[in-house]
């Protein structure tokens, strides 16, 4: 297929309640949409799921703009391509900016598996018909909010809470939490909050019989989450610490982690993803898919490579309405008792709603 035509849109989209992590908080979106059109008339979608701030990554949305409109998109443009899986080659010569790599080549992904009218869930190779969702809850000045929420969540039938933690929100939380909710499976995730002069207050986690605790230490570390690991029970999750294919060998290797959040856009895209899955399965690691606040294009692609065989455990990809007022597809992604289907349709298997993107697009360019 040739893809003649790539839109990039810049869009601001605010979330119904904002979201705090131990990196700060967010409310607006700002990010970028990618729109692949083939010489055969059909448009594939990326999303690039970058803050305006690079505060969980060194990318940011002005970052990967630049990225993709001098770097990247000059590489695709009236080019021949046979498979998705050609542009990590087309790519390698530009380090990392995985988030910008990853929205241009979801796009084509999507264009690849509706030039071929199937899903893109099967595309990838994916085998699951619905998938198992969680969520992940910020964190609250007020632990009753907190505990709200997680009620509510609980009730509608979200398969795992994953609960923000930071230094000082951490024990005490943890402790109120499970007084109420013995019970549930839970997790916590830290955003690289702490470090090894930490270690007793991580210890003291394992008292909570948590499934998981997600990047603990500094992001990009390998060394200091394997020290962790030998002295906790509780299994550490790996997030900013994995960026490819590479990153997940070595942690695996030196015992990091033993279970990893696999992003699309931190890893650069769906093959990478799908590298990494494959690999991971032959470990015996398990992996589940996290969340970056997606609209639902993003979320479309999480799904996707949510059916894969070896996502045992369940993700971040919540229902649209968790985070929208008003989503930019249709149908919106919608959760049942913590089941989502997963779509038979060509390609993403949501229609993208024009109208709704044209309302929060800050900046268009088009190349041909
Ligand atoms: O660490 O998983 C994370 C949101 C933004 C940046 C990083 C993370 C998150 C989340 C939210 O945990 C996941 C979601 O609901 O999309
Ligand atoms: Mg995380």
């Amino acid at each position: 297929m040739k893809v003649n035509e790539i839109h990039l849109y810049k869009m601001n989209m605010r979330m119904k309640n904002p979201f705090t992590t131990s990196f700060g908080t967010q409310q607006d979106r700002l990010f970028l949409l990618v729109e692949a059109k083939s010489d055969e008339g059909l448009s594939g979608w990326g999303e690039c799921v970058t803050s305006e701030l690079p505060l969980y990554i060194e990318e940011f949305t002005q970052s990967a703009w630049y990225m993709l409109e001098k770097n990247l998109i000059p590489l695709v443009i009236n080019q021949e391509i046979k498979h998705p899986d050609e542009l990590q080659d087309k790519f390698k010569p530009f380090k990392r900016n995985n988030l910008a790599k990853s929205a241009l080549e979801g796009a084509i992904w999507d264009l690849y598996a509706k030039t071929r009218g199937e899903s893109l869930a099967s595309s990838l190779g994916g085998v699951r018909k619905t998938i198992e969702v969680g969520i992940s809850l910020g964190i609250e000045e007020n632990i009753n909010d907190l505990l709200q929420s997680i009620k509510l969540k609980v009730d509608e039938g979200y398969k795992r809470i994953k609960i923000k933690i930071k230094p000082g929100k951490d024990l005490d939380v943890l402790d109120e939490v499970r007084k109420h909710f013995p019970d549930i499976p839970l997790m916590v995730d830290a955003n690289s909050a702490y470090t090894l002069s930490d270690i007793d207050t991580l210890k003291k986690m394992d008292q909570y019989h948590l499934m998981m605790i997600e990047q603990p230490l500094t992001a990009g570390d390998l060394i200091d989450h394997a020290k962790l690991q030998k002295s906790i029970k509780t299994p550490i999750c790996l997030d900013e610490s994995i960026h490819s294919y590479e990153n997940a060998r070595q942690a695996i290797e030196i015992g990091s982690g033993k279970i990893i959040n696999l992003k699309v856009g931190r890893v650069g895209g769906l093959t990478e993803a799908k590298r990494i899955h494959d690999m991971c399965e032959k470990a015996n690691i398990p992996v589940w898919c996290g969340g970056m606040l997606e609209s639902g294009i993003g979320r479309a692609h999480n799904i996707a490579i949510t059916s894969l065989a070896n996502f045992t455990l369940p993700g971040d990809t919540a229902a649209s309405s968790r985070y929208w007022e008003k989503d930019i597809i249709q149908p919106e992604v919608v959760v049942h008792h913590g089941l989502l289907d997963v779509p038979e349709g060509p390609g993403i298997g949501f229609d993208v709603n024009r109208e709704e993107i044209k309302k929060h697009t800050v900046a268009h360019k088009e190349f041909k």
